[in-house]
């Protein structure tokens, strides 16, 4: 790959200074720059449409964003953006383009990759997704004995679960009651026993996921399903019952699935970016082809402002440089994913994958070790639940966690006063984190409550918040499918943003195989197999005791 615009003698002169703001603000505290500058929210947010993100509550000033600004140049994260929408093989390790912007594109341009444009097929498997998804709401596709389909099981793992689960989770007021979509990812029969109970194999369709179709968990799942069917309908029901969604066409119909049931998509899609594609059919199924349209151009929409819109305002690269700062310059080393709406309780876990298998990476693009720390670890629960568990540490703890707070404005529901008092926990965190409490205000309050000194001043230490910690808020009108294209394809271009600046390739995962590789190894020696290979003594020691506990 062409680093030459990865200028490291100026990204080395970049993070120097950001090394000296950080001295210099090491005494500064949020609370006293809010105190003295009462225009430091208009200062520090940034629109894209109805998206607001508020970035004023972070351990910044005007000097450390223009540095940070300074550092994005330096590591040629517009270049390399252009680069990725060229069609360049920035996935240079598995020598592929990175084109899942091409999936949600709007526009009539061509969208080249190896010399083809991969507009046309795009728009194939869309029209074919949406007259499947259309007939098998109206039930005009049904199973094999006549019946309209009441559940899907998708079975896919990783970018083939992941994205499609969580979006079905957010996306639930779009759903129908008597159209139920379930996940099954884990090669943990559990997973699939329990999916299963209770569903009518009359009535169930079952969609395989998997990009290459060899996925180890996928196919032992896929195979259970058919063998549930085949039980109960037999061999001939499985052409009527199953659809693939797969890059590999030969092995989904050798697998027995008809041509017509099976959307393809392409190398150029990453799993963890695949949500966009074929992949995207179960949420299609879910909300209707019309609101995974929306979903797609919210994608789109998202794309344009990152592409087109300087990285002074740009709300991508400015969340990006924030976490930069952070991780490098400050040493924080997590990064906490707040979204206040239940239904979004799957998306810390789908950025999980995200961005740590993004950039959970230690090589760079001159195959060089790291100088430095690269991707955070990510994590995150929904709010209000999350305060009355580890909020505490996040509060009080001795590491600092930059938190992500995201919250609609308008609810599905309206209920009283749920959503009022959502919003107002949502608001009262980042302030509560930014301001905290110090030890004069908490002995004035319990002076105030009437607590004798002697015990107060044994007290107080532990209700002191230490504050200035770092939070964004990302604010928007209602959770629709619209608005969740957009916040996927934010953090994507996130991702992509750090990735540029740590010189890395975002787009591999190579540290899976190792595990896959010895899982396939040791299979023979938990079977009992002839000719099973030997091990550490840790891992002879574990296959021994799971051998005399089994039953
Ligand atoms: C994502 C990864 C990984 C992948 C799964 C499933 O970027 O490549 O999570 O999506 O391993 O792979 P298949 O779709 O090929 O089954």
């Amino acid at each position: 790959m062409d680093q030459t615009k990865f200028d490291q003698t100026k990204v080395d002169a970049a993070f120097l200074k950001l090394d000296a703001h950080k001295t210099r603000l090491q005494n500064t505290r949020m609370r006293d720059q809010f105190a003295g500058d009462p225009t430091r929210f208009g200062l520090f947010s940034v629109s894209c449409g109805d998206l607001l993100l508020d970035y004023s509550k972070n351990r910044i000033d005007t000097p450390v964003m223009t540095s940070l600004f300074d550092l994005a140049h330096a590591a040629g994260v517009e270049s390399k953006r252009d680069a990725m929408w060229a069609g360049e093989h920035i996935n240079f390790t598995e020598d592929r383009a990175v084109q899942h912007m091409a999936l949600r594109y709007q526009g009539d341009s061509e969208v080249v990759v190896d010399g083809l444009d991969v507009m046309p097929d795009i728009r194939r498997v869309l029209a074919a997704m949406k007259i499947f998804v259309g007939d098998v709401r109206a039930g005009e596709i049904t199973g094999h004995s006549g019946q309209a389909f009441t559940d899907i099981v998708n079975i896919g793992i990783g970018g083939s679960d992941l994205g499609p689960a969580m979006v079905t989770a957010a996306l639930v007021p779009y759903t129908r009651a008597d159209l139920r979509l379930h996940y099954v990812s884990n090669v943990d029969g559990a997973h699939m026993a329990d999916t299963l109970k209770g569903l009518d194999p009359a009535r169930t369709m079952f969609i395989i996921a998997s990009k290459t179709f060899t996925t180890d968990e996928t196919m032992t799942n896929a195979a259970s399903a058919r063998e549930w069917l085949v039980n109960s309908l037999g061999d001939d029901a499985v052409q009527d019952h199953f659809a693939a969604l797969s890059t590999n066409i030969p092995a989904c119909k050798a697998f027995g699935i008809s041509e017509a049931r099976i959307f393809g998509f392409w190398d150029w899609v990453g799993g963890r970016y695949s949500v966009w594609s074929a992949i995207g059919l179960p949420i299609a199924l879910a909300i209707g082809f019309d609101n995974f349209e929306q979903f797609l151009a919210g994608a789109g929409e998202m794309d344009i402002h990152f592409r087109d819109t300087p990285l002074e305002k740009n709300l991508p690269t400015i969340m990006a440089l924030l976490g930069v700062w952070y991780r490098n310059v400050w040493g924080f080393s997590t990064q906490a994913i707040l979204p206040y709406d239940q239904r979004m309780n799957r998306f810390a876990a789908y950025l999980q994958q995200q961005d740590m298998e993004s950039n959970g990476k230690s090589v760079t693009a001159e195959n060089k070790s790291v100088s430095g720390a690269t991707g955070p670890i990510i994590w995150g629960e929904s709010g209000t639940n999350g305060q009355h568990a580890f909020y505490q540490l996040i509060h009080q703890g001795t590491d600092i966690i930059p938190c992500d707070f995201l919250l609609a404005v308008n609810p599905h529901e309206m209920m009283g006063q749920h959503h009022a008092k959502l919003a107002a926990n949502c608001f009262a965190q980042s302030e509560a984190l930014m301001l905290g409490k110090t030890l004069e205000q908490v002995l004035a309050e319990l002076d105030i409550a009437g607590m004798d000194e002697d015990r107060a001043k044994q007290l107080a230490p532990h209700k002191v918040f230490s504050g200035n910690r770092p939070s964004n808020t990302l604010l928007y009108s209602k959770l629709d499918p619209k608005t969740l294209g957009k916040l996927i394809a934010l953090y994507e271009h996130k991702v992509f943003v750090q990735g540029a600046i740590w010189n890395i390739n975002s787009f591999d995962q190579w540290g899976v195989e190792l595990g896959k590789q010895l899982a396939k190894d040791l299979l023979p020696n938990v079977l009992d197999k002839a000719g099973a290979a030997t091990h550490d003594s840790s891992t002879e020691g574990l296959l021994a005791a799971f051998k005399t506990r089994q039953i």
